[in-house]
């Protein structure tokens, strides 16, 4: 047998407990040189290969307290957010989900090009885990940058089944000193699951079911930025505002930052007092670098950030959330000055970059796309406001507050060149995320000759916009196309691309 190379494990069984992953011997690894000789040579000498997780991720019912108000959560290791998992661009992803929840879950790895069956979809691309399972995720990690991961059964995303994932670059083309992951959130201090009966009028609202009537953060161009959800506060690597997640560092060092919008439902605006920031990244990939003085961030977007501190001193982090009056903090500190953060709100003065101006994102390397048959889909963001229904193309994907919906699968082949067209005529706006593979972003609508479009995985629509983006069909499968604002993909937001056999 050549056990040269990677081989893909055809394992997405789900198990019983966690013992049989461990115990299974692993015919897809590769042997050392001397291993490959000897057993060529002759009768096997050694014990086959085992193979066991490089990490655990451990799933709990727990009840916790981020805004002090004790609160059931889904947690990962009993961390909010989740531990981060951490690869080399090569490595194997290996990892196992254990379910020791009272109901099913499946993890979804944001971003990753991943063969479709690991891809954690329920329903979709695998059986739920169930209580008391567990699923070994495997696959080998073409990409680098910065990713998440997060459940895609339920609401269990807003109650804290999420976290950082980030893969190291072979060749890292930037220099810098000190490296910050920034998971940001938004947090309730009740049942998620009685959101969308609020917003449909089946039961009193609550707070949390009504925007604030003035003072809330705009998009930039103080455009306005309609919520569902008025969060009653936002969490910054966990932490509330209160007692906010703080940075050591040195003067003059340069830090990147890997920020991840982990939130289910909230668009961030986020500063570093008194310092401009270098965007390098965007969902993981890079871009030319561009310079400004804030960065918004959609839900389930990434950007990547690099800032030299300038002095001595205590600098706060700003996450503010639009359409809301409230924000999450952190600080960044030298050791000779005490951390302290400003819960003033910040004015944001100066250059907005990252979704507030997609046109200033270029690629380092031409995307122009293979030739294929192109593939084109028109795409209406749509929706109902007074029944809390979100559809594209008018058609309602079957989920938990849409049980009766029904949505066509997209159809593609492989090789295609498949376009998409999406208009907005909401009022809201829509993170429009697409598995399995990234996308062209194309700055301006309609110019499919723009040879230095951005990669993304994920796409804002603001109201009343149009956005295109290209992929090419090359990892053939069931892709789950939706919007990332979870309330709006409970109730309808979704679509499968569906390659033809
Ligand atoms: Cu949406």
């Amino acid at each position: 047998m050549d056990s040269k190379g990677p081989r893909i494990s055809r394992r997405g069984v789900i198990v019983a407990g966690a013992a049989l992953p461990l115990a299974l011997s692993h015919a897809g690894r590769a042997l050392g040189d001397s291993q490959r000789v000897e057993s060529e040579a002759g009768p096997q000498s050694e014990p086959p290969a085992q193979t066991k997780p490089s990490a655990v991720l451990s799933i709990t019912d727990e009840t916790m307290a981020p805004l002090g108000v004790d609160t059931p959560v889904t947690v990962v290791n009993g961390q909010l957010p989740g531990p981060e998992l951490r690869f080399r661009e090569g490595e194997r992803f290996q990892v196992l989900v254990e379910n020791r929840l009272s109901e099913p879950t499946t993890v979804h790895w944001h971003g990753m090009i991943v063969p479709n069956y690991m891809d954690g979809v329920p329903e979709l691309t695998q059986y739920p885990i169930g209580p008391g399972q567990s699923v070994y995720y495997e696959y080998p990690l073409l990409q680098s940058g910065t990713y998440w991961y997060h459940s895609h059964y339920g609401l269990q995303e807003q109650t804290g089944l999420s976290g950082p994932l980030i893969i190291e670059a072979r060749n890292e083309p930037h220099s810098y000193d000190r490296e910050a992951v920034v998971f940001l959130s938004d947090w309730l201090n009740q049942s998620p699951y009685k959101m969308i009966p609020q917003f449909r009028g089946e039961i009193p609202e609550t707070a949390a079911a009504k925007p604030p009537t003035s003072g809330a953060y705009p998009f930039p161009g103080e455009k306005p930025f309609n919520i569902d959800v008025n969060y009653p506060g936002y969490l910054l690597n966990g932490k509330s505002e209160k007692d906010p997640w703080t940075l050591e560092a040195r003067k003059g060092e340069r830090i990147r930052f890997r920020l991840i919008n982990g939130s289910t439902a909230t668009f961030f605006r986020v500063a570093l007092e008194g310092h401009e920031l270098e965007l390098i990244a965007a969902d993981g990939q890079p871009v030319e670098p561009v310079r400004g003085q804030n960065i918004v961030i959609g839900t389930a977007e990434r950007y990547d950030f690099l800032v030299t501190l300038k002095e001595s001193g205590s600098f706060t982090l700003h996450a503010a959330a639009l359409g809301s009056t409230r924000q999450a903090v952190g600080v960044v500190h030298t050791r000779d000055v005490p951390a302290r953060a400003s819960r003033k709100s910040p004015d944001f003065n100066g250059r907005a970059i990252g979704s507030a101006d997609y046109a200033s994102l270029r690629s380092p390397y031409p995307t122009t796309l293979p030739k294929g048959s192109v593939k084109t889909f028109d795409i209406e963001l749509g929706g109902v406001m007074d029944k809390y229904l979100w559809s594209l193309n008018g058609q309602y994907y079957p989920e938990l507050f849409s049980p009766d919906g029904k949505a066509e699968p997209l159809w593609i082949e492989y090789g295609d060149r498949v376009r998409v067209r999406m208009t907005n005529s909401t009022m809201m706006y829509h993170p429009m995320h697409l598995h399995g593979h990234f996308f062209r972003l194309l700055r301006r609508p309609g110019d499919w000759d723009d040879t230095m479009a951005p990669m993304k995985d994920t796409a804002i629509v603001g109201p009343g916009e149009k956005v295109d983006f290209e992929f090419t069909a090359d990892n053939p499968g069931h892709w789950f196309f939706h919007c990332h604002n979870l309330y709006h993909l409970a109730s309808g937001m979704a679509r499968e691309f569906r390659y033809r056999a």
